[in-house]
């Protein structure tokens, strides 16, 4: 019989390399787990709690992925007729067994009883080694999920994959591991909590620490937001000027050093936001034609706020009055 401890404990598990870490990271935004493309980068089970105020409230326990399925499913089979969980038999027979480390490290949490998340990527088809993954899990017994994880666009494989899941799942649900929003992320915490009813008080109760969470990050990024511009509205730029310096050249450099100080102020303020909502690492790849990938000085954000070139230069000019710059400075050597 399972043990379930009062914390919600769920070991995610599946074949290697189907974005099990990738789960893990996006529901505990934890961005230390290593992700890579190499199948068998997890090799270890590994404890990513979340806490708030150092207070535990669900465990998200990464782990390799299954290694010899077809073997482990065979040897569980066998030994059925024992009154032990067979994850915990398996782990008592295996344990000192090095072949085997990487399916006794993934059962050990499930020998104590952690709910199951089963993470399959979706856009690929079927294969026996996923019978046989689905089956050791189901001949544990312990409340389980298969989450499908659609790596790719293909979705015409989705449809037998939930099928199949449904067989020997509790529950199955589709979640993109890489572009999940929080509400996405709240839905399936929700659906969790449904996995085994003694943790339901437990995922309740994190779900709305979250969602009061999340309303305090919009509000902080809003004061961040707004601290931003007040500073970039009363943002100055003086320059010392040796006697005889051409006026023009003075005038080029001021606004030259005006734009790169505006520019810092907003990757400040970027970096802040991006604190706010924990990406400590930060190397999105945008779509070719993001506008994102452009500063707030190039013609292209500012045709994207709307704006026509001589509507720009008004701005520009008024956010350039406290340089003491004058409109006809920027409208110097610009042809309409
Ligand atoms: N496009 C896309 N790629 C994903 C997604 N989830 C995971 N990946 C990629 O798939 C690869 C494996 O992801 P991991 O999260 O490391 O997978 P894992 O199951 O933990 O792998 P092992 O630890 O090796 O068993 C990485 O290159 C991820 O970037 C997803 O939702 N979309
Ligand atoms: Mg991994």
């Amino acid at each position: 019989m399972m043990n379930a401890s009062e914390i919600p404990t769920f070991a995610v598990v599946g074949h290697p390399n189907e974005g099990k870490s990738s789960v893990v990271a996006t529901l505990t935004e934890d961005d230390s787990l290593r992700i890579t493309d190499f199948p068998g980068e997890t090799t270890v089970c590994s404890d990513y709690s979340v806490r708030v105020d150092d207070e535990i409230l669900i465990r998200f326990l990464d782990t390799p992925g299954f290694q010899y399925p077809q073997k482990t499913l065979e040897w569980m089979q066998q030994h059925s007729a024992q009154k032990q969980h067979p994850a915990h038999a398996f782990v008592e027979a295996f344990r000192e067994d090095p072949e085997h480390h990487h399916d006794v490290e993934l059962l050990i949490p499930l020998a104590a009883g952690a709910g199951i998340i089963y993470v399959v990527d979706g856009s690929r088809p079927m294969r026996k080694n996923d019978v046989c993954e689905m089956e050791i899990l189901r001949m544990t017994g312990n409340p389980r999920m298969a989450l499908i994880n659609p790596k790719e666009g293909d979705d015409s494989f989705l449809q037998t994959w939930k099928e199949n899941c449904a067989k020997s799942f509790n529950l199955t649900r589709i979640f993109n591991a890489h572009q999940a929003s929080f509400v996405e992320r709240m839905a399936l915490l929700e659906s969790l909590k449904r996995m085994h009813q003694d943790w339901e008080p437990a995922m309740l109760r994190a779900v709305g620490i979250f969602e009061c969470d999340w309303k305090k990050r919009i509000s902080d990024t809003a004061q961040i937001i707004s601290d931003c511009l007040i500073e970039a509205l009363e943002f100055q730029v003086e320059m010392f000027t040796a006697k005889g310096e051409n006026e023009s050249v003075l005038r080029s450099k001021l606004i030259a050093q005006y734009q790169l100080d505006i520019q810092s102020l907003e990757k400040r303020a970027h970096s802040s936001i991006r604190g706010v909502y924990r990406h400590r690492k930060f190397r999105p790849t945008l779509p070719e034609q993001s506008i994102l990938a452009e500063d707030l000085w190039s013609e292209r954000s500012w045709k994207m706020l709307g704006l026509s070139r001589r509507q720009f230069l008004m701005a520009a000019a008024v956010l350039g009055g406290g340089a003491g710059l004058k409109l006809d400075i920027l409208f110097a050597n610009l042809s309409f």
